[in-house]
């Protein structure tokens, strides 16, 4: 197996989600950093379009979207597992709400006027503007959630994590699993990026235990990479055996075909493509590029449409 490359960026909440199962995991991986804006040239070169952060390269294999990211770490590294037999239906779908609506509240409630003038401390003028400007573009200009609509919701949401972990270490028992990774990056963002905001957890003496049993997990054992070597690394590697034997089509459009994949709701860049495999859970297309030859980029099916590009 080549390297794990993670292509990320320090203050990245999805990113935590991943260092943290890479530490839980106790995998090595290389890191490289990534802007936190558009353009992201190298990182495009091996994606083929899809921008958001992190994105999980293995030789010639790019993996897109946390939650695929997710399942190629457990199939790399069974134990321990994120998904433990008696709770990997209840904590896949609470992985999924907090990826999205504690996520959406969290970061709304993160990013009011105080929030703001801590992240971007000592940022200059220009810099600021142009983060503005990337996420407005990429939520195709929709305003963020009020704050005051948004600080009521992560309340709420607070209350519920509170109730599962009373009376036990993690979201669903002794063990962390895929949802305590999911819930606690937007709550690590508060706590880090925005301290003067992190107030909102002292109703709630459990998620604070919880987020210092969260902490020391860490992120296992990394090291630097540039993104110039991981684009060398996509142009030398073999590529993983393609899951090519099971196909489930449920658009009608064989293997073979030309077709571009996007997400379907924030950040909509497309990636297009030969079609090579469509399982129950994932898509994977093969694309070639001047850098990065030839590579396999892969999506999970929640969260992304697939069309057929128009000939
Ligand atoms: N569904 C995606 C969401 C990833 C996401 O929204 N990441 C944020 C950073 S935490 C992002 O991409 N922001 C814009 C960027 O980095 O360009 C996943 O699970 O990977």
């Amino acid at each position: 197996m080549s390297d794990l490359i993670l292509h990320h960026y320090p203050t990245s909440p999805f990113a935590e989600k991943i260092r943290l199962i890479l530490g839980f995991k106790q995998l090595a991986w290389k890191s490289v950093f990534i802007p936190m804006i558009m353009p992201k040239p190298d990182l495009t070169a091996l994606t083929g379009g899809y921008r958001k952060t992190p994105v999980l390269q293995i030789g010639a294999d790019i993996y897109c979207d946390t939650a695929l990211i997710c399942d190629v770490l457990e199939e790399l590294a069974p134990t321990p597992s994120v998904y433990p037999d008696a709770v990997k239906g209840a904590a896949r779908i609470v992985a999924q709400w907090a990826d999205s609506a504690l996520f959406t509240a969290a970061m709304a409630y993160n990013f009011q006027p105080t929030g703001v003038a801590q992240v971007f401390a000592g940022v200059p003028a220009g810099s600021v503007q142009a983060f503005v400007a990337d996420r407005t573009a990429m939520r195709g200009g929709a305003a963020r959630m009020a704050s005051a609509d948004a600080t009521g919701t992560y309340k709420i949401y607070l209350q519920s994590i509170a109730n599962m972990l009373h009376g036990q270490d993690f979201l669903f028992g002794v063990q962390p699993c895929v949802a305590d990774f999911a819930v606690y990056h937007p709550l690590w963002f508060t706590q880090e990026r925005t301290p003067a905001l992190a107030g909102i957890f002292d109703d709630f003496p459990d998620i604070q235990a919880w987020m210092v049993r969260m902490q020391a997990i860490g992120h296992g054992k990394s090291g630097k990479c540039t993104s110039e070597e991981a684009l060398e690394w996509a142009r030398s590697a073999n590529h993983e055996p393609v899951q090519n034997d099971v196909f489930e089509d449920e658009h009608g459009i064989s293997l073979g075909s030309a077709v571009v994949i996007a997400a379907d709701n924030f950040g909509l860049e497309p990636t297009e493509g030969e079609l090579i495999a469509a399982t129950r859970h994932r898509y994977t297309l093969r694309r070639t590029d001047d850098r990065a030859g030839t590579v396999h980029v892969h999506f999970p099916r929640v969260g992304f449409t697939l069309k057929k590009v128009s000939p």
